[in-house]
């Protein structure tokens, strides 16, 4: 008898759905990250159940902590909402005792995750060679900004990423700016490739036993998201992209993807057209798209049933250079109705369509509340705040979403039970400036 790799399985588990644990359990994540693309990585794994200890710089923490603030004395929404589900340890990693506490974690954790400027990492000392010996399990996933090559010493932001990645090209209208978009692509979109690469790792480990460096490149991870547009790039070669407005209205193409305002990205058109009340409110309109199997369905909703057989509509090839007419005029019908109304009456004749929800809208939706991916958590210093939960649902692994830590809320907790230091070691070791900020020198006296 020949024995896979399913024999060394336990059996499925007999406990309900969710009651097996989670996804994680048993995962330990040294979260050297800040910002936003780091933390995004790290809260994911949170979610799915990994134990997450946030190294934070004592007295200062994760810089978001200030940004932005909107409640005095209390930590931003930039900070908590990208920090849940974590637990934060101060430790400054430029002192001797400092650095010596972080390299007992790097023995006992899984995964380091960090998003430094490049080379700021090494200069702590924790170089991927020196975190490999120290534990051979280790997985070291860092973002960068850019990838090895010319840029690599580059520090990168969010819109720095879009502009470098090809959505910024690519995003607008033909005669304007290239724009940067509001979705976090760069940052948020990076930490989810991070987060995919460090499971795949885990993964990999259980068979080799050995960790590896993960590295998710924002410019990467941003082109990896513009896919479409490097293949848009490859057709040029092959004559004008005709399902652009720009084709309809006879506007030459150059050499590269040009801006497509709101084309739909796909083969079947689509614009954002105005609902009732757009005078007034800046998102009262509706995405609609012009499927060709419902080609017929939309003519009759918008009371122009000859549209369906006259020889310049009836066809996806006949309506292409037409596309301005043609949403013209059904933007006449949808100005008649709210964007919610216009939304219910094209979903009777599957019309794919899709009304413009505000940050607002979404914040009330009590479908979303309902699913966990927005949840209000409660915080002791700036009381109730709403989050993203995890985006990702796992039928065996729910997720409870926890307010995000106080900075060093857990140095202790983690010193003596996940370290095993005793009391007296602990205090020495804050004698030693390692996990607490520098006293301010005081006032001179009068
Ligand atoms: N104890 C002591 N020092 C600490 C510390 C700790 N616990 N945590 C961080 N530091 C130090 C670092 O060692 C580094 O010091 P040196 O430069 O002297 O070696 C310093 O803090 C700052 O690190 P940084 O250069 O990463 O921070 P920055 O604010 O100047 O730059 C950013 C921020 C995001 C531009 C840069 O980190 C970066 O390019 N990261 C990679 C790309 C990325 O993730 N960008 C997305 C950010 S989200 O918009």
């Amino acid at each position: 008898m020949t024995s896979s790799a399913n024999d060394m399985l336990p059996p499925p588990s007999s406990a309900p759905w969710g009651g097996a644990g989670k996804a994680l359990d048993g995962v330990r994540v040294l979260d050297f990250t800040h910002v936003q693309s780091g933390p995004t990585c790290t809260q994911l794994l949170a979610y799915m159940g990994a134990d997450v200890i946030k190294i934070e710089r004592p007295g200062v923490g994760d810089i978001t902590r200030g940004q932005l603030r909107d409640v005095q004395g209390a930590d931003s929404l930039y900070f908590t909402m990208l920090n849940g589900n974590k637990r934060s340890i101060t430790i400054d990693s430029k002192n001797k005792k400092g650095l010596e506490i972080l390299e007992r974690l790097v023995k006992i954790c899984d995964v380091l995750v960090e998003n430094f400027a490049p080379g700021a990492l090494d200069r702590m000392g924790l170089t991927w060679e020196r975190v490999h010996q120290l534990n051979p399990r280790m997985i070291m996933a860092s973002v960068k900004g850019f990838g090895p090559g010319p840029y690599e010493d580059c520090k990168v932001y969010e819109n720095v990423a879009q502009c470098a990645g090809g959505a910024a090209s690519t995003t607008g209208f033909l005669e304007g700016p290239p724009l940067v978009t509001g979705a976090q692509i760069g940052d948020s979109g990076t930490g989810l490739h991070l987060a995919l690469g460090i499971v795949a790792a885990l993964y990999q480990r259980n068979r080799t036993g050995r960790g590896q460096r993960v590295l998710a490149a924002m410019q990467d991870g941003v082109l990896n998201l513009c896919r479409v547009k490097l293949r848009d790039q490859q057709r040029l070669k092959h004559g004008p992209l005709t399902e652009y407005s720009q084709y309809g209205q006879g506007i030459p193409f150059g050499d590269a993807t040009p801006r497509a305002g709101n084309d739909s990205g796909g083969g079947q058109p689509g614009w954002i057209l105005k609902c009732k009340g757009w005078e007034t409110d800046p998102n009262a309109y509706i995405y609609f798209i012009t499927q060709a199997p419902v080609w017929n369905e939309i003519c009759d909703v918008i009371g122009v049933p000859e549209w369906k057989t006259h020889p310049d509509y009836a066809t996806p090839n006949a309506r292409l250079p037409r596309l301005k007419q043609i949403f013209d005029r059904i933007e006449q019908w949808t100005m008649t109705k709210t964007k919610l109304e216009a939304m219910d009456i094209l979903n009777k004749y599957d019309i794919p369509c899709g009304p413009i929800l505000s940050m607002k809208e979404l914040a009330d939706e009590r479908s979303l509340r309902e699913t966990g991916t927005v949840v209000e958590v409660d915080h002791p210093k700036r009381g109730k705040y709403l989050t993203v939960g995890n985006p990702i649902k796992l039928s065996d692994s729910p997720c409870e979403v926890q307010r995000s830590p106080l900075l060093g809320e857990h140095t202790n907790e983690i010193l003596s039970s996940v370290l095993g230091y005793s009391e007296g070691e602990i205090s020495e070791i804050r004698a030693s400036g390692a996990i607490t900020a520098p006293e301010k020198p005081r006032p001179a006296a009068a």
